[in-house]
């Protein structure tokens, strides 16, 4: 489709291809709280939504005031359209289930309401990450078991990332597209269709601090990344944001490698399966690339938790491919 046609149409088009797609109401609103929650992250400086609540999350982490700011925006924009039966959040230590006063669907929402929140304070890029699936128990509302589900069973995944400009990134198993919003006129503009992720990259982004803790096949695959090797392009150069979405976006358009493996502290790593994983992980395959804890594909995982950790390493395929040769000892 041409560059600059409006999200809303580009979906409408998708849903006349594929009426399977029966939830193009629910991809509307969630760009409806991906503009919201945009315009109060561009003034956060502004202090009404920057700083703690002084609570803690399920995660025992600090909460900030834009992670309640949009979760309860990522509800109230959703829980009406008559698509969901029901919702889980990072932010949340239970699901969320739709008020009786709104009709419910077939379908379930998870989101990581604001990824990298750490970095919000200082200017630093950080994002939104949704997923949807469709419901498999029959009852008024969702049960644990709708959402404890494989990631290859998720009918669309996305982010929206507040950097330089904001954009959609999101994909329903016909490819990866971005979008781009424009301000002036308050609409996300197709910017990249089929967005296909390089075999190979350059970059190499994990968190270097924890290297003592990691297995020897992880150390052994940062020091191999580090060596000089004109052919294959080594060494790569680190970029490390620490803010996953902003590192995964630009890995997906540039290519590279992003690692958060276990370590002796967390065997399971920091990130969690449901919210960041398996989303990013549906997007990188359908982008051409990998995502995996390693040993294992990231979308072939059976959550036994909600807020079950994972780890990850996800990017362009031939890089995934190099690192678990060497976390698996065959190299
Ligand atoms: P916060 O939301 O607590 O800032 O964590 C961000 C995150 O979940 C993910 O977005 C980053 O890639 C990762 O954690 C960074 O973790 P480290 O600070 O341990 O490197």
């Amino acid at each position: 489709m041409e560059k600059g046609t409006t999200l809303t149409r580009f979906i409408i088009e998708e849903h006349r291809q594929n009426p399977d797609l029966e939830f193009t109401g629910l991809l509307a609103e969630l760009t409806i709280a991906g503009k919201i929650i945009a315009r109060e992250v561009n003034k956060a400086g502004l202090a009404v939504t920057m700083g703690l609540t002084g609570r803690t999350n399920v995660h025992g982490e600090a909460v900030q005031k834009l992670d309640e700011f949009a979760n309860s925006t990522l509800i109230k924009t959703t829980d009406h359209t008559g698509h969901l039966a029901g919702m889980a959040s990072e932010e949340m230590e239970d699901i969320y289930h739709i008020p009786d006063k709104h009709p419910r669907g077939d379908y379930i929402l998870v989101f990581d309401p604001v990824d990298g929140s750490s970095n919000i304070d200082v200017n630093v890029n950080i994002g939104t990450i949704f997923s949807i699936y469709r419901r498999k128990s029959s009852g008024p509302h969702a049960t644990l078991e709708d959402f404890l589900r494989k990631g290859r069973e998720q009918v669309c995944a996305g982010y929206i990332i507040y950097g330089s400009s904001t954009m959609l990134v999101y994909t329903s198993g016909q490819g990866v597209h971005g979008f781009t919003l424009d301000p002036t006129l308050g609409e996300f503009l197709l910017s990249q269709e089929n967005i296909t992720i390089p075999r190979r990259g350059r970059y190499y982004s994990a968190n270097e601090g924890n290297a003592p803790a990691w297995d020897r096949g992880v150390q052994r695959y940062l020091e191999y990344l580090k060596q000089e090797d004109k052919p294959t392009g080594r060494p790569y150069s680190a970029r490390y944001i620490g803010s996953l979405v902003a590192d995964f976006h630009r890995n997906l358009l540039k290519g590279g490698i992003f690692l958060y493996p276990g370590d002796a502290r967390s065997p399971q790593g920091k990130l969690r399966l449901i919210y960041e994983a398996s989303p990013l992980a549906f997007i990188a395959e359908q982008a051409g690339g990998r995502a995996s804890t390693g040993l294992t594909p990231i979308l072939d995982l059976q959550p036994e938790k909600l807020h079950q950790r994972v780890p990850l390493v996800i990017g362009s395929a031939g890089d995934v491919e190099e690192a678990e040769a060497f976390f698996q000892g065959k190299r």
